[in-house]
C-alpha cells in the first residue's frame, strides 16, 4: 500500500542541496584547485592499500557538508546497523541481508540460528575440495586429474566468480582451466565444449534456486556431453553444485556431499562470498580466497565505524547521488585501466542496476526523484580510442570511476607507465578542458571523475573494491528509501520464457499476444527452423 508520506524532495536537507547547487553549478574544478591548494588532501581518502581521490568533482567543503546531512537524515547510519544485525531488510522478501556475515566472521542470528557455524561449515567444505582438487587428490573418473572446470551459472551465480578469477589470474595454478557457461545460446557452449576433454572436466552447477532455466538447460546438455563420452554414472561423479535449495541439486543427480550450500540471507548478485566463490578457491586456492573475503571484511569495518565523511562508500554514493539527483546525470562510467579488472563493468551493472532500477519505495509509494543510474563502462585505453569522444566534448554530464593499480603483475618494458601515463592524463584533460581557436576543439572540462588507485591488485584488495561498491549501493538505496535486495524484474524475464517456451513447440498459430509479439512469434515457427540450422 502506498503510504502518504511527504516525499525526501521536500525534506530541508534536499532542499538545502538544491539551494547549493544553484550557486555551485557554474563554478569550475580546475579554479576551485587553483583557491585551495589542500584540496586533494582534503578530498581523498586512504585505507590499507586503496586510495580514494574525489577532489575532481563539482564539490566544495559545504557540498559535503550538505550531502552527509542528507545521509544523516535519510537514517544511512541506522539501516546499516540494520543491514548488518541481520533485520529483514529485504522488505519484499522477508529476508535478512547478510553478504556481509561471509566474511568478517561475526556471529548474527536468523530466526534464531547462528550464521556463523554453518558459514564455517561451508568454507571448510571448500577448502577441503579445492585443496583436493588442486593436488589430484580429488580426481575425475577415470583417475586423471582434472584439468578444466566449468562454472555453469547465470546473473549473480556468474558475474561475481567471472570478474574474480579473470581479476586475480596472476595468481592461479596455470594447469586448472576455468570455463564460464551462462548464456543459454547453443553455440557458445558448442564453443567451449569443442576443446575439453571429459574425462578431466569438472562441472560446477550454480544456482541459487536450481530452477534457473538457462543454467538447468546448460547443465543437462553438459551431462549429455560427459555422459555420451564417460557413461552415466561416470558423468554425475564429474559434477558438483553450488545452491540454496539443496533437494534440486541432488535430485540433478549431484552427490550430497558435493552440493555446497548458501543460505536465504545471501542475495545472488551478492554471493560471491559464499561457496558461489568456489571456482576462485579453485582457481587461486582457498587460502588466497580468504584473503579477497578479508579485504571486503576490512571495507565492512570501515564502513561500519569511519564517521560518513571519511567513509569511502558513503562519499562515493553521495557523490552519486549529487549528480543524479542533483544534475540529472543519467548514466555513470567504470573506467578500469587494468586489463584483469576487464569484467568489472559488466559486474557493476548487476550489482547496481539490478539493486537500485527501482520505482517505489519500501511502502511501496511511486518515487518522485530518479534511483538508479545507467552504469557502463570499458577498460582504458581501449575505451580511449571508443567513446572517450563523448566523454570529452559530448553534451552530457557523465561522472566516471577511474580504477587503476600502481604495481603491475607483469612488467613488459614500459607498457605499465604508459598506461597509468594515459589514466592520469584523461582525468586532468577531463577536468581542466583546453581552450582553442576553434570551437570543433574546445573541451570544456569540469567533467567530474573520481580516482581510485590501488596499489596492486591482490585478493585483498580486490575484496575491499568490491565492497565499496557493494555498499555505495546500499547507501544510494537507502537515501532513496528503496529495496536494493529485490529483482522482481529478473523474475519476470524467468516467468515470460516459460510460458512462451511451450508455445514455440507447437504448430499451430500463436495469437495470444499483442499483434507484434504474435507476429514475430509466427514468422519465428514458420521460418526459423532452430533444429537443422547447421548451413
Ligand atoms: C541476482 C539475481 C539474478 C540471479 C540469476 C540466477 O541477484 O537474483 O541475477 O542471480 O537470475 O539465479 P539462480 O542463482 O537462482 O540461478
Amino acid at each position: 500500500m502506498a503510504s502518504e508520506k511527504p516525499s525526501i524532495t521536500r525534506s530541508p536537507a534536499w532542499q538545502a542541496l538544491l539551494a547549493h547547487k544553484a550557486t555551485i553549478a557554474n563554478s569550475s574544478i580546475a579554479a576551485m584547485f587553483a583557491a585551495q591548494p589542500q584540496r586533494f588532501e582534503t578530498l581523498s581518502l586512504r585505507l590499507d592499500e586503496l586510495l580514494l581521490d574525489y577532489s575532481k568533482n563539482l564539490i566544495s567543503s559545504e557540498t559535503i557538508m550538505l550531502l552527509m546531512a542528507l545521509a544523516r537524515e535519510r537514517g544511512v547510519g541506522e539501516r546499516m546497523h540494520g543491514m548488518f544485525s541481520g533485520q529483514k531488510i529485504n522488505t519484499t522478501e522477508n529476508r535478512p541481508v547478510l553478504h556481509t556475515a561471509l566474511r568478517d566472521g561475526r556471529s548474527v542470528l536468523v530466526d534464531g540460528m547462528d550464521t556463523l557455524p554453518q558459514v564455517v561449515a561451508v568454507r571448510e567444505q571448500m577448502r577441503n575440495f579445492s585443496d583436493g582438487v588442486r593436488n589430484g587428490r580429488i580426481a575425475g573418473s577415470g583417475g586423471g586429474q582434472y584439468t578444466d572446470v566449468i562454472n555453469i551459472g547465470i546473473g549473480g551465480s556468474h558475474l561475481g566468480p567471472m570478474l574474480a578469477v579473470h581479476a586475480l589470474a596472476p595468481y592461479a595454478d596455470p594447469t586448472l582451466h576455468m570455463h564460464f557457461a551462462s548464456n543459454i545460446d547453443g553455440a557458445a557452449l558448442y564453443r567451449l565444449l569443442a576443446p575439453l576433454s571429459p574425462a578431466t572436466t569438472l562441472v560446477n552447477v550454480v544456482s541459487k534456486t536450481f530452477t534457473t532455466m538457462e543454467t538447468m538447460t546448460n547443465a543437462r546438455s553438459v551431462r549429455r556431453w560427459l555422459a555420451n563420452s564417460l557413461g552415466e554414472d561416470n558423468a554425475a561423479r564429474h559434477f558438483v553444485a553450488v545452491t540454496a535449495n539443496v533437494p534440486k541439486a541432488t535430485e540433478f543427480g549431484v552427490d550430497a556431499e558435493r552440493v555446497f550450500p548458501f543460505w536465504d540471507w545471501v542475495g545472488g548478485r551478492y554471493s560471491l562470498w559464499s561457496a558461489v566463490g568456489l571456482p576462485v578457491a579453485l582457481a587461486i586456492g582457498m587460502q588466497r580466497f580468504e584473503k579477497m573475503l578479508a579485504g571486503a571484511a576490512a571495507m565492512d569495518d570501515h564502513f561500519r565505524n569511519a564517521p560518513f565523511e571519511k567513509s569511502m562508500p558513503v562519499i562515493l554514493a553521495m557523490l552519486g547521488i549529487w549528480y543524479n539527483n542533483f544534475f540529472g546525470a543519467a548514466t555513470h562510467a567504470i573506467l578500469p585501466y587494468d586489463d584483469t579488472l576487464a569484467l568489472l563493468p559488466a559486474y557493476l551493472q548487476q550489482l547496481d542496476m539490478e539493486s537500485s532500477g527501482k520505482r517505489v519505495t519500501h511502502d511501496g509509494a511511486a518515487v518522485d526523484y530518479d534511483t538508479g543510474q545507467v552504469i557502463w563502462g570499458a577498460p582504458g585505453t581501449d575505451a580511449q580510442h571508443s567513446f572517450f569522444q563523448l566523454l570529452h566534448q559530448g553534451t552530457r554530464l557523465i561522472p566516471a570511476d577511474f580504477i587503476a593499480a600502481c604495481r603491475p603483475h607483469h612488467v613488459i618494458d614500459r607498457h605499465h607507465e604508459i598506461l597509468m601515463a594515459n589514466f592520469f592524463a584523461q582525468t586532468t584533460a577531463l577536468m581542466n578542458g583546453d581552450a582553442a581557436t576553434s570551437a570543433h576543439d574546445v573541451f570544456p572540462g569540469n567533467r567530474p571523475t573520481n580516482s581510485i588507485l590501488v596499489e596492486k591488485l591482490t585478493p585483498h584488495a580486490l575484496g575491499m573494491l568490491l565492497a565499496l561498491y557493494e555498499h555505495k549501493v546500499f547507501v544510494q538505496n537507502a537515501i532513496w528509501d528503496t529495496n536494493a535486495f529485490d529483482q522482481p524484474g529478473v523474475e519476470l524475464g524467468k516467468r515470460l520464457a516459460t510460458r512462451i517456451l511451450p508455445e514455440l513447440e507447437r504448430s499451430d498459430p500463436v495469437t495470444a499476444y499483442d499483434a507484434s509479439t504474435n507476429g514475430l512469434i509466427n514468422f519465428y515457427k514458420s521460418n526459423c527452423d532452430s533444429r537443422s540450422s547447421n548451413n
